[in-house]
């Protein structure tokens, strides 16, 4: 570890393609909301640190994900970071759900607060990461030729960051413009008067298709699976709410970090959301006032109406048949509104959406839904997308068609540890982790937000900081303590992922075919990724492991003594 003077600050690798590799304690591999926090504490450990990625700036997703309405489901005063009193008290939402434009501002905020730009290298894609068991470094290359010599790796690489075009026969045939949510032009995209084509109907196409359909002449969707959506009731940021929440940040911070999402709901009288009660004991009326007032409220908060919503099928149907009733309610044409309506998976089990005047949208003229269902999807071609009814011209495609999520970015970079073992073979089968952080065999190499971790299934900022501050404690334990390399033992990622499993079959997340189960991806192996132990059980158990000597890692120093392989 640089200027320490301990035996981490070892000699930089000879770079075969570019002279001398550059040599550092840590290279961050990205630059949004996580790498940006790990990068900031690593400088106050004293760690000398590069961040690197393939943007041309800060903010990983809000950096990418530009497109119309693009915004985010967890509301603005908890989705921010909460490690500087300062930054929560200055900084000013201006809505209650931020959209893209105001989140990426915040992450350029960050940026230049604390200072993290000069060690930020931009317009980097790092295309390997091999582990040297001679110098114990791991040496980062990039697509810039340059190797960079780290003792350690954090992959702050996000869990959707690789978008997925589709596999439909004819897909480069289509002669007009294409574009895809997760890749949106900077420069914005005027869609006036022209016959937009939408695939695809998850988060990001329900939050787009209200948008688009304002400004398009007309506007097609294509839809393979009906979503659930509840309507955020977003609005202006009013003192009176921003108000108690600067005055009561670090209590309710404190309590969103124990909650199983990492989100506070029914902060103004305290009963935080829940509802410690099925939603098969109580009466029906009942039931549906619960309904009622949630969907009134709007937001996610609707899944913690019952406290095994996600748990037990018939209290599930019970709210699921509860939007389906709101969908028939909203859009007048009954044909569409029965092909918007979702049954084949439990509510919840695909990510829950959240919009704003999604269902709403196709009562509008120039709006049509096709029900990929009736009339799948042949191909792509040079004029538009021809179904089974038939051809459509369109000037315009907009894939909305998601990731390859939590593994896609991860096992794209060629990731090699101990003895060469390869991540990509050893997630062929699906991710294994110690605690979403780290992999056996990759010794000194983290991921923050990892499979096997809460991640995608809880507010990220919490995690991300959770995840960062576990690591930075642990990081500052080996420098205390002349320790040179930590490693997860085989057997403790093993019973990790068995965990993470049962866990996730307690549950009805294991019914639905979703990105969850890396299901929307052909080939790729089905299992429940994150870990669904709740934000609060799984922060305990990483603290726990820490008390206990970082129990089920191998610490190693650099005489090669093991110094505790609980
Ligand atoms: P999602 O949630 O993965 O949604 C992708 C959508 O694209 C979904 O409706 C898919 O239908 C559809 N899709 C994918 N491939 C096809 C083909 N070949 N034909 C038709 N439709 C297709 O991605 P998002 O970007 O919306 O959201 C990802 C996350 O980002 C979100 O959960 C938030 O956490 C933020 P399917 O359901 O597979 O039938």
């Amino acid at each position: 570890m640089s200027g320490t003077g301990t035996q981490q600050g070892r000699p930089a690798q000879p770079d075969r393609a570019a002279g001398l590799a550059a040599s550092y304690d840590v290279i961050i591999v990205g630059a949004g909301f996580g790498g940006m926090y790990m990068l900031h504490r690593l400088r106050a450990l004293g760690l000398s640190a590069r961040v690197l990625d393939v943007a041309s700036d800060v903010g990983g997703t809000w950096y990418w994900n530009r497109y119309p309405g693009a915004r985010c489901d967890v509301e603005s005063m908890q989705y921010s970071f909460s490690f500087s009193k300062e930054l929560q008290q200055t900084w000013s939402w201006s809505e209650r759900f931020a959209g893209q434009p105001e989140i990426l501002a915040y992450a350029n905020h960050v940026a230049d607060r604390f200072d993290l730009r000069r060690d930020i290298q931009l317009e980097t894609r790092v295309t390997a990461a091999h582990f040297d068991e001679q110098t114990r470094r791991w040496t980062i290359s990039t697509d810039r030729g340059e190797q960079f010599s780290a003792q350690f790796c954090v992959m702050a690489t996000g869990c959707l960051s690789t978008a997925k075009l589709p596999e439909i026969t004819g897909r480069d045939s289509y002669q007009g413009a294409t574009y895809h949510t997760g890749y949106w032009p900077h420069e914005g995209v005027d869609f006036s008067g022209l016959k937009v084509a939408v695939i695809g109907t998850g988060s990001s196409a329900i939050q787009a298709i209200p948008v688009i359909a304002e400004q398009a002449a007309h506007l097609t969707v294509f839809q393979r699976t009906p979503n659930y959506s509840i309507p955020s009731r977003n609005g202006p940021m009013t003192p009176d709410y921003e108000g108690p929440w600067k005055s009561d940040y670090e209590r309710r911070r404190a309590k969103a970090r124990t909650m199983r999402t990492g989100i506070l709901y029914g902060v103004e009288n305290e009963t935080w959301g829940l509802n410690n009660v099925s939603a098969m004991d109580v009466s029906p009326d009942e039931r549906q006032r619960i309904y009622e007032e949630r969907w009134a409220v709007g937001g996610t908060a609707f899944m913690a109406a019952f406290n095994d919503l996600i748990t037990n099928e018939a209290s599930n149907d019970t709210a699921a048949e509860f939007v389906r009733s709101k969908i028939r309610e909203t859009v007048k044409d009954p044909e569409t509104a029965e092909a918007l309506c979702p049954h084949d998976y439990p509510i919840g089990t695909k990510r829950i959406c959240i919009d704003t005047d999604y269902f709403e949208t196709y009562n509008r003229p120039n709006v049509k839904l096709v029900d990929l269902r009736k009339t799948p999807i042949e191909a792509i071609t040079p004029k538009g997308v021809r179904t089974t009814a038939g051809e459509q011209a369109f000037d315009a495609i907009v894939y909305a068609t998601g990731f390859d999520a939590m593994t896609g970015t991860l096992m794209s970079i060629d990731i090699r540890g101990r003895d060469g073992v390869e991540l990509r073979e050893k997630w062929a089968a699906g991710p294994q982790t110690y605690l979403g952080l780290m992999c056996a065999e990759l010794p000194n190499l983290f991921m923050i937000t990892g499979p096997g971790s809460p991640s995608v299934l809880s507010n990220m900022i919490v995690s991300i900081e959770q995840h960062v501050d576990w690591l930075v404690d642990a990081l500052a334990h080996m420098r205390a303590n002349g320790i040179e390399t930590i490693e997860p033992r085989a057997d403790a990622e093993v019973s990790w992922g068995q965990h993470v499993n049962e866990a996730g079959h307690r549950t009805l997340y294991v019914k639905a075919a979703s990105w969850y189960m890396g299901a929307n991806v052909p080939g790729k192996p089905r299992m429940f990724m994150p870990y669904i132990g709740g934000v609060g059980v799984y922060r305990q158990e990483c603290d726990d492991v820490a008390a206990k000597g970082y129990e089920g890692f191998v610490l190693t120093r650099g005489d090669e003594r093991a110094v505790a392989a609980e």
